[in-house]
């Protein structure tokens, strides 16, 4: 699926399809049946002395309950600019810009229904979020994700250009997707992966919901290396419900954030 010469991300991606061929059905299945022991025997046997899978297994347990206890929390102060600002590209005359998590304080809340149309490139990228560089996979070089923003009966598009290693797809959490079940982003259920290199583009109508929602990548377990981010309908009758003043409205993502990569981690939570 991957050809890639340095020898760097090559490693990458073997990681990567390691993780994929261990979430198919056929090896769930394998695994229910007690298969995968053997597998596992088999292949640590071969890549990794028991003194160091030991080791491994420790850093990795390790990891996880820093994890948790650091319960990653993220306003937009924190919101990271990483290395760069959203794609500068010809077609940003038509972006919505969302460089932060600050909804805008002079949203029309009863303007037309209307295409809400944003551009991303996801990337693979290292950063240190907490201070730990790790590999990421981005979308636009921010972590978490940019804030898509609409009112309840819009559409919303998403032009999505990946340039990342490996395959990915988007999938928008908590929405119906009533009459387009193939824009639903799960990989394997309603859509194949966007391709490495490739472009897709998602367009849905949000009706019969409101309130805030979040995106995810829908391949493996991509979203903890980084990609997600915020999804805010409005309601019309927001002010009608919102009664209280507030000065500001903004978004806060609280997530799980890990050392290691998702394809390390996925395998274990797997095992029986
Ligand atoms: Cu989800």
């Amino acid at each position: 699926m991957v050809t890639q010469s340095e020898d760097e991300e090559l490693e990458l991606s073997e990681d990567y399809s390691s993780v994929s061929r261990r979430s198919s059905g056929e090896e769930q299945e394998q695994g229910l049946l007690g298969g995968w022991k053997e597998r596992d025997a088999e292949e640590q046997g071969k890549h990794t002395s028991p003194a160091k899978r030991r080791h491994w297994t420790w850093t990795a347990w390790a990891s996880i309950a820093a994890a948790a206890v650091m319960a990653f929390v993220i306003t937009t102060g924190f919101t990271l600019g990483l290395s760069r600002t959203a794609e500068q590209t010809s077609e940003e005359s038509q972006v919505v810009h969302t460089n932060d998590y600050v909804l805008d304080s002079d949203w029309d809340f009863n303007a037309p229904s209307q295409r809400r149309e944003y551009y991303w490139t996801v990337r693979d990228e290292i950063h240190n979020p907490d201070g730990i560089y790790r590999p990421m996979m981005l979308v636009n070089s921010q972590f978490p994700g940019p804030l898509v923003e609409v009112n309840e009966g819009d559409t919303i598009v998403v032009h999505v250009n990946n340039q990342a290693v490996n395959a990915t797809s988007i999938h928008w959490h908590g929405i119906y997707q009533n009459g387009t079940p193939y824009m639903d982003g799960t990989v394997g259920i309603t859509q194949c992966p966007i391709p490495s290199g490739a472009k897709f583009t998602y367009e849905f109508t949000v009706a019969g919901q409101s309130g805030t929602y979040w995106y995810h990548a829908h391949h493996g377990v991509q979203s903890s290396d980084g990609m997600h981010g915020p999804l805010v309908i409005h309601s019309r009758d927001e002010k009608k419900f919102q009664q209280m003043e507030y000065a500001t409205d903004r978004v806060v993502l609280v997530s799980d954030h890990y050392h290691d990569l998702s394809s390390a981690l996925l395998w274990q939570y797997l095992k029986p």
